[in-house]
């Protein structure tokens, strides 16, 4: 059988397309790479010591530990040499990091949860790496000699501006998940040549579904529509949608958006009452986004 890897892949389409540049091939390589590097660490759980909790919390408050920071140092080293970044976003980090001046710099903007689910680590449950790629917008492009030079709010764009956005699932099997518009393409992590090998091309979404995935313990704070759309969900055949469902939430929103790409269903994190001033619990940047762009690239009218 003919293997298809993630290099030989990215080659076929930037033929194809003449928006798909050697660096963002490049880029998104170099992603894959550094989360073969963070499968290998979560597969060896507490043999390597990572479970254990640092003693910080990251800048929206939530305990780290040790795999979360590894994760985030993974990604940032491997990527910052790249050449082709003027800068980088993590959600374990306070700010942005722009690529020091002794790298050459580019014009992608990278932007990572480095562990999401990672409340799971313990538990031996699927977590993953969720990444995003913008360009800076040309309106606000400074040079420095050759280089751009960028700034926080060239990050600020809307979802619609990615290039390219993924995710790794570190499960029973790991995979790399991404599109770069064109399309959802799903590679599986052969360990026996340490190389990502392409098993899903062209995935649709399935249209007819028995199942939502919704964290039913918040219910009491959820607001009137939420609670009455998944109360008809459980009310099954002798409610208004005369359909019974099934409920499936592992906490770890990259399993379970994995599991809707692959047999349909509902993800839902909704704004509630216990922070009525945050719009939700997922990070528009790093979570919201580039799972939104997979979405829409595994939708039928692709
Ligand atoms: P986590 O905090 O463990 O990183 O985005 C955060 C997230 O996980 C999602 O992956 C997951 O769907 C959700 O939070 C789980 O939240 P609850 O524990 O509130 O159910």
């Amino acid at each position: 059988m003919n293997q298809m890897t993630i290099n030989h892949y990215l080659t076929e389409i930037k033929q194809q397309s003449s928006s798909i540049d050697s660096e963002l091939c490049s880029l998104i390589e170099m992603i894959s790479n550094s989360c073969k590097i963070i499968s290998y660490l979560v597969s060896r759980g507490k043999i390597s010591g990572i479970l254990d909790n640092v003693n910080s919390k990251n800048f929206h408050g939530e305990v780290q530990k040790k795999l979360d920071v590894m994760a985030n140092q993974i990604l940032l080293e491997t990527n910052e040499q790249l050449e082709c970044l003027a800068g980088i976003a993590s959600e374990e980090m306070e700010n942005v990091y722009l690529i020091p001046n002794h790298y050459s710099k580019g014009k992608y903007l990278l932007l990572f949860d480095p562990l999401d689910g990672s409340s799971n680590i313990n538990t031996n449950s699927s977590i993953g790496t969720i990444f995003s790629i913008l360009s800076i917008p040309h309106s606000s492009s400074k040079m420095l000699g050759n280089a751009m030079l960028t700034t926080e709010k060239d990050f600020l764009q809307s979802g619609d501006n990615q290039v390219a956005a993924g995710y790794a699932i570190y499960g029973p099997q790991s995979q790399f998940v991404f599109t770069v518009g064109t399309g959802i393409v799903i590679f599986t992590l052969d360990r026996e040549v340490d190389s990502w090998i392409m098993t899903h091309n062209e995935i649709i979404i399935p249209e007819d579904t028995q199942e939502f995935s919704i964290n039913t313990s918040n219910m009491r704070h959820w607001d009137d529509k939420i609670s009455s759309y998944i109360r008809n969900c459980i009310a099954g055949e002798t409610g208004p949608f005369r359909k019974n469902y099934n409920m499936r939430w592992i906490a770890s929103m990259v399993a379970d958006v994995h599991r809707i790409l692959m047999r349909g269903g509902i993800f839902l994190y909704p704004w509630d009452k216990r922070n009525p001033n945050e719009p939700g619990k997922l990070r528009l940047m790093y979570e919201a986004n580039p799972i939104s762009f997979i979405i829409e690239q595994a939708g039928e009218n692709q």
